[in-house]
């Protein structure tokens, strides 16, 4: 603990007590949830830094407050860095960093691009994709007109009939990148089926952009129109996100970031993204996006050896989503059963599912912070025998929670 929590447990003892069983809960059980990881000890400094005190509207010299000769380095500074980790240079591509999340990020982009009512042809949420993406749940599929595109039975992406439908829907934006995909995606080829309708392509590539930037996941650079970007995820950022589009967009777009739907930026986020995407242009930060993959597919064999079901029949990237049909219990109550346990993961709806997204058919695993631990092969090995163990018996789930435990004991939270 430091000193400053230190501080906190004297002057606020119950928010500090819940700062303090949240950090034992992590440290005790899995945290097998995709798109949640632990960003280091540095992004946390960063991120508590003094810059949380500043307002800094407008852009990087452009402001409407006094006192931002340290704001403009910092800003322009984890530009400069998003732009070298997708290695992309600055007189074709515009990168901001002040979107504070992802679902407003992405509707700042719409609103950038289009016409309300305008067409979007996006993943269907329940295969997938995200509510901010086009879902009726949400101002992205309200404001816009959302036409759906599927994934095939088998559970992949199926280019000819998205090319199919984009070229019989004529949309304005198509959109590529999920939540719950756990394969490669082509995005060359959504970038030609973009480019044959006309229509622009945005990428969210929120779960796997530590990924791309790792080298294990290809970029969707240069076929992309607009990426979107979460930051916490696979990146190991703040929580916040970020927008690169091409140059001739940003007077489109970064408008609608602020003054359009944004105030003031968070600059202590930023600072803290910035400090993440140096850490991510390092050498050992490969090594670790290579780490997610491999522990990924080392999960997804294991499971599928005890007769697990999964979406795709694998994996190629940092997620595992489990068909849980066969085994006669539903994703609702796989997580319950599982955090008794000690590993915690949510349940997820499946391609065609029979389920609701409160009670959907599957749960979807994920192994970016587990890596982050330290954790390898030998332990997603463990992990995947106990998920096993207590779905099969739901009355072990204490007794594998004692394993968890134990395990857990030896790869200590950054
Ligand atoms: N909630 C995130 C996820 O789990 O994928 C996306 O917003």
């Amino acid at each position: 603990m430091t000193e400053d929590f230190n501080m906190l447990k004297k002057t606020d003892p119950k928010i500090a007590k819940l700062i303090e069983q949240e950090q034992k809960r992590h440290q005790d059980t899995v945290d097998l949830i995709a798109s949640e990881n632990y960003p280091s000890k540095s992004v946390r400094e960063a991120l508590g830094s003094i810059f949380v005190v500043k307002y800094a509207e407008g852009r990087p010299h452009k402001r409407y407050y006094g006192g931002q000769e340290y704001i403009d380095k910092l800003e322009t500074l984890a530009e400069e860095r998003a732009l070298k980790a997708f290695k992309l240079d600055s007189q074709n591509w515009a990168v901001n960093v002040q979107p504070l999340s992802g679902a407003p990020a992405n509707y700042e982009i719409l609103r950038g691009l289009l016409d309300t009512s305008d067409k979007i042809l996006c993943l269907h949420l329940p295969h997938g994709g995200h509510l901010s993406q086009g879902s009726k749940a949400s101002l992205s599929g309200q404001d816009f007109t959302p036409v759906y595109y599927y994934l095939n039975k088998d559970g992949f992406l199926d280019y000819e009939s998205i090319e199919e439908l984009a070229v019989k829907e004529k949309p304005k934006l198509i959109i590529a990148g999920y939540t719950a995909y756990p394969r490669i995606i082509d995005f060359e080829k959504f970038g030609k089926i973009a480019k044959k309708v006309g229509a622009y392509l945005l990428t969210d590539t929120s779960h796997i952009t530590g990924l791309i930037i790792g080298g294990v996941h290809p970029s969707p650079f240069p076929w992309t129109d607009v990426l979107m970007t979460t930051t916490h995820k696979t990146l190991r950022g703040p929580r916040g996100a970020m927008i690169i589009c091409r140059k001739e967009l940003e007077e489109k777009i970064f408008p609608k970031v602020f003054p359009g739907l944004q105030g003031g930026p968070h600059m202590h986020t930023i600072a803290a993204l910035g400090v993440a995407l140096g850490e991510a242009l390092t050498p050992a930060f490969k090594k670790y996006a290579r780490q997610i993959v491999k522990n990924a597919g080392i999960s997804a064999s294991e499971l599928k050896k005890y007769g697990f079901d999964l979406v795709s029949g694998g994996t190629d990237n940092h997620l595992v989503l489990i068909d849980l049909r066969n085994k006669n219990i539903t994703g609702k109550h796989a997580q319950e059963l599982l955090e008794k346990a000690g590993i915690v993961t949510n349940k997820n709806t499946i391609p065609y599912d029979p389920g609701t997204p409160f009670d959907p058919s599957g749960i979807r695993l994920g192994t970016p912070a587990v890596t982050t631990r330290g954790m390898k092969e030998k332990e997603m090995k463990l992990i995947a025998g106990w998920i096993n163990e207590v779905i099969n018996n739901p009355g072990r789930a204490k007794e594998i929670r004692k394993k968890v435990e134990k395990l857990c004991s030896k790869f200590l939270i950054p």
